[in-house]
C-alpha cells in the first residue's frame, strides 16, 4: 500500500498549548485523514520537545524535578491532542529512550566522520527561540525573531560543519523548487544560503537537561539538533523499518522555524547520507489583533477553554465543539498566510455554515424522507443524472485543494455543494411534487439529497470527523474511500430518524454569554460589547450603515501609478470639492475610458497613502473571480449627490 509520512513540529512544553500551536496539529490531522481517504497508509507524528535550557529553568521555577515536570506537561499536551481528535500514529517525546539512542548515534557518526568538531562559541543566545545568534543578527541588541533580550554565551562546545553543505543545499533547492513551500519561504532560505552559511554550535556545556554527548559527558546536545532528529526516530532510524518509512513526505511547520527545517536539517541528513524529506510546508501564524499569539504578549487563546465555552454555552457536546473549532481554523484564511483570531467570526461560521447551511440540509432531508417515504415506495431511487458531473468535478477539485493544503478553498467548494442541494429543495418544491402525485420526481429528489449528503459527509471528514460520522449515521451510509464516492442511489442504506439537530442555531443571549466568557479570560472580567454580539450574528444595524457616507463623484482625470499595473490615480469631483483617489482597478480599466464617468465613492474614509500618494476616499466596485465592474448611478446626477 502507498505510504505517507507526515510530521508536525514538536512543541516546547514550558508553555501551555495555545490556539496557534494546536492549529498546526489540526491542519496536520486534516492532511492525515485526507491521505487515509485516498487509501494511503499514514504515519503521522507529533509530540513534545522536552530538553533545553528554558524547560530546565521553568521546572526549577515550578519547584519540580525536571523529569517530573516534563512528564506531566507532555501528558497534558497529549491529552489535549486526544480531545481534539488528532489521529497521530506516534506522540514522540524527546525524552523517549529510542530517540535518545538515535540522537547519540547520529552525533557520534558525524563526529567520527569529521562533520562535528570541537570549537569555542562566543556570541549571543536567545532563550525563547533556543537560537545561537551573531552580533550582526541582533536588532537593537535584541533577538531578531521574538524581540526579547538575549544572553551572552562564551563556552567550549561542538560545531557542525554546516558551511560544507552550502553548495549541495543550493543545488538541491534548484533541482527541487517545491521542496519548501510556499515559494516565498523557499526564496527567503535561498537568499540566506547565498549570503553564506557558517558552521553552527550543536552542543552546550552549561545546560544539563539534554541528551549527553556520547563521547564527552561535560556536554549535552543542542536542543534543536536533538529535536530535528525526532523525525528520523519516528521512522525507526537504525531499524529495518527506516528503509520503508523514511523519507518524510511532509514536514508541517510554522514560518518561524524554516531555517532549521530548510537548511540545518537537510544538511544534517546530507552529512549522514540519508535522503531528504520530500516537502516542508511553512504555515503562517494565528494572530490576535494583528500580533502573534504568545504568552509574553498575554494574548493567547486557550483552546481547551474555548471548547468548554462553546460546549457549555451553546449546548453542544464536546466532540461537536471540537469540530466547530477545527472547521473555523481550517476554513478561515488561506493556509500559509497569517490569520487573525476572532470569536465573532468563529460564531458567525458556526451559525451560517454549520447550523444554517449544513445542519438545516440534513434536517430537512430527514424530515422529508420520513414524510414522503410511503409515497415513493416502488419507485427507482437514483440521484439526478444532471448533477453527476457537478459532484464529480467538485470532488476532483476539492481533492486538488486538499492535496495543496488549501483547506479553505476545498471546504468552500464543499459548501457550494451544500448550497446547491439547499437550493434544489427550494426549486423542486418536494411538497408540491408530493401534492401533485409525482412519485418518480419525488423519489429522484430525495435520492439526490441523500447521495449529495453522502458526498458532503465524506468531503468534510478530514476537517470534522465527528460531524462526518454523525451525518453518515443519520443517513445510514458508510464512510467511503475517495475513489469509492460515486453518484449512485443509497440502495438499502436508508435513514430511520425523522429529524436530527446537528448544530443548533446560536441564539443572541448564547452569543453574548460565549463572547463574554471569551473576553473575560483575556481582560479579567469585562463583558462583550453589544456590537460584538451583533457582528457575530452577521447583521449590522442602521446606525452602522449611516456611518458610511457614500457620494456620487465625476472622474476628471485618470492615470496609472508608475511601477504598478494595479493602481490608477483618479482626480474626482464631489460637489464643490476635488479629491485624489488611488484605486486598485488598473487590471480592469484603461485610464482613458474612465474620464468623464460617474462613480460612487466612500467620502468619509480616513485618508491613507498608497505608493506615496494620499488617497482621499474609496470607490465602489463589484467583483467575482477575475471580473470587476465599477458601480455607477443609472442616470447622470449632480456630483456630490448622497447615496442612501
Ligand atoms: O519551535 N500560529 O516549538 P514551539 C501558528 N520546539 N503556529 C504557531 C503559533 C501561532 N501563533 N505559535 C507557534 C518549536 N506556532 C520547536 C520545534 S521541531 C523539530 C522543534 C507553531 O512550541 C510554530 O511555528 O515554539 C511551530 O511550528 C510549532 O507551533 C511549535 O512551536
Amino acid at each position: 500500500m502507498d505510504r505517507f509520512f507526515l510530521t508536525t513540529a514538536i512543541y516546547y512544553i514550558n508553555d501551555k498549548p495555545h490556539l496557534g500551536s494546536v492549529s498546526e496539529t489540526i491542519a496536520a490531522d486534516f492532511i492525515a485523514r485526507y491521505q487515509r481517504k485516498l487509501g494511503r497508509e499514514v504515519l503521522f507524528s507529533t509530540g513534545t520537545d522536552e530538553h533545553s535550557q528554558k524547560v530546565e529553568r521553568t521546572a526549577l521555577a515550578a519547584g519540580q524535578p525536571v523529569e517530573q515536570y516534563t512528564a506531566a506537561a507532555a501528558a497534558s499536551w497529549k491529552a489535549l491532542f486526544d480531545r481534539l481528535a488528532i489521529s497521530y500514529s506516534r506522540f514522540i517525546r524527546t525524552t523517549d529512550a529510542d530517540h535518545i539512542k538515535v540522537v547519540q548515534e547520529m552525533f557520534q557518526k558525524l563526529y567520527d566522520q569529521g562533520d562535528i568538531y570541537k570549537g569555542s562559541y562566543d556570541g549571543w543566545y536567545c532563550l525563547k527561540d533556543e537560537a545561537f545568534l551573531l552580533e550582526s543578527d541582533l536588532v537593537e541588541g535584541k533577538c531578531p525573531h521574538c524581540g526579547l533580550e538575549v544572553q551572552h554565551v562564551s563556552e567550549v562546545n561542538y560545531f557542525f560543519r554546516l558551511s560544507k553543505y552550502q553548495d549541495a543545499l543550493l543545488a538541491w533547492y534548484e533541482q527541487h523548487p517545491d521542496f519548501v513551500q510556499p515559494p516565498m519561504r523557499s526564496n527567503e532560505l535561498v537568499n540566506v544560503m547565498r549570503g553564506g552559511l557558517r558552521d553552527i554550535s550543536v552542543s552546550r556545556s552549561t545546560v544539563k537537561w539534554g541528551v549527553p554527548v556520547p563521547f564527552d559527558t561535560d556536554q549535552t546536545v543542542y536542543v534543536w539538533f536533538d529535536a530535528l532528529i525526532n523525525y528520523a526516530t519516528v521512522a525507526g532510524y537504525g531499524t529495518d523499518r527506516f528503509a520503508t518509512d523514511w523519507p518524510a513526505d511532509l514536514h508541517l511547520i510554522g514560518k518561524d522555524i524554516t531555517r532549521f527545517h530548510g537548511i540545518i536539517w537537510p544538511a544534517m541528513l546530507m552529512a549522514l547520507n540519508i535522503p531528504l524529506p520530500r516537502h516542508v510546508f511553512a504555515h503562517g501564524f494565528w494572530n490576535f489583533e494583528g500580533e502573534k499569539m504568545s504568552k509574553s504578549l498575554g494574548n493567547v487563546v486557550d483552546p481547551a477553554a474555548l471548547i468548554e465555552n462553546l460546549s457549555r454555552l451553546i449546548g453542544i457536546d464536546e466532540p461537536m465543539a471540537v469540530d466547530a473549532l477545527r472547521y473555523y481554523l481550517c476554513r478561515e484564511g488561506t493556509y500559509g498566510l497569517d490569520v487573525d483570531f476572532s470569536s465573532q467570526r468563529l460564531l458567525l461560521r458556526f451559525n451560517t455554515d454549520l447550523a444554517n447551511d449544513l445542519g438545516n440540509l440534513l434536517n430537512r432531508t430527514l424530515n422529508m424522507y420520513a414524510k414522503f417515504r410511503p409515497q415513493i415506495e416502488g419507485q427507482p431511487f437514483e440521484p439526478k443524472a444532471s448533477l453527476a458531473e457537478l459532484f464529480a468535478t467538485t470532488l476532483a477539485s476539492v481533492s486538488t485543494d486538499y492535496s495543496n493544503l488549501q483547506f479553505s478553498a476545498g471546504l468552500e467548494k464543499t459548501w457550494m455543494l451544500v448550497n446547491v442541494l439547499n437550493k434544489m429543495i427550494e426549486d423542486d418544491k418536494p411538497w408540491a411534487l408530493a401534492k401533485s402525485g409525482d412519485a418518480a420526481g419525488l423519489a429522484t429528489h430525495l435520492a439526490t439529497l441523500l447521495t449529495g449528503l453522502w458526498y458532503v459527509a465524506n468531503l468534510v471528514e478530514p476537517c470534522m470527523p465527528t460531524v462526518s460520522d454523525r451525518l453518515l449515521g443519520a443517513i445510514r451510509r458508510p464512510q467511503a474511500a475517495w475513489s469509492d464516492l460515486a453518484w449512485r442511489g443509497p440502495g438499502s442504506d436508508l435513514p430511520e430518524e425523522s429529524s436530527t439537530v446537528l448544530f443548533p442555531r446560536i441564539q443572541p443571549d448564547q452569543l453574548e454569554d460565549f463572547l463574554a466568557a471569551q473576553t473575560a479570560r483575556k481582560t479579567g472580567g469585562t463583558t462583550a460589547a453589544p456590537s460584538a454580539v451583533a457582528e457575530a450574528s452577521g447583521l449590522i444595524t442602521i446606525d452602522d450603515v449611516s456611518k458610511v457616507q457614500l457620494r456620487v463623484a465625476t472622474i476628471l482625470e485618470a492615470e496609472r501609478v508608475p511601477e504598478t499595473d494595479k493602481l490608477i490615480k483618479l482626480r474626482v469631483k464631489v460637489g464643490s470639492e476635488e479629491r485624489t483617489i488611488v484605486a486598485g482597478i488598473g487590471k480592469h480599466y484603461d485610464p482613458g475610458v474612465l474620464v468623464g464617468k460617474q462613480i460612487v465613492i466612500v467620502a468619509n474614509l480616513q485618508p491613507r497613502k498608497l505608493k506615496g500618494i494620499t488617497s482621499q476616499g474609496m470607490l465602489l466596485a463589484a467583483s467575482v473571480g477575475d471580473e470587476m465592474a465599477l458601480l455607477a448611478p443609472m442616470a447622470v446626477l449632480p456630483d456630490g449627490a448622497e447615496v442612501h
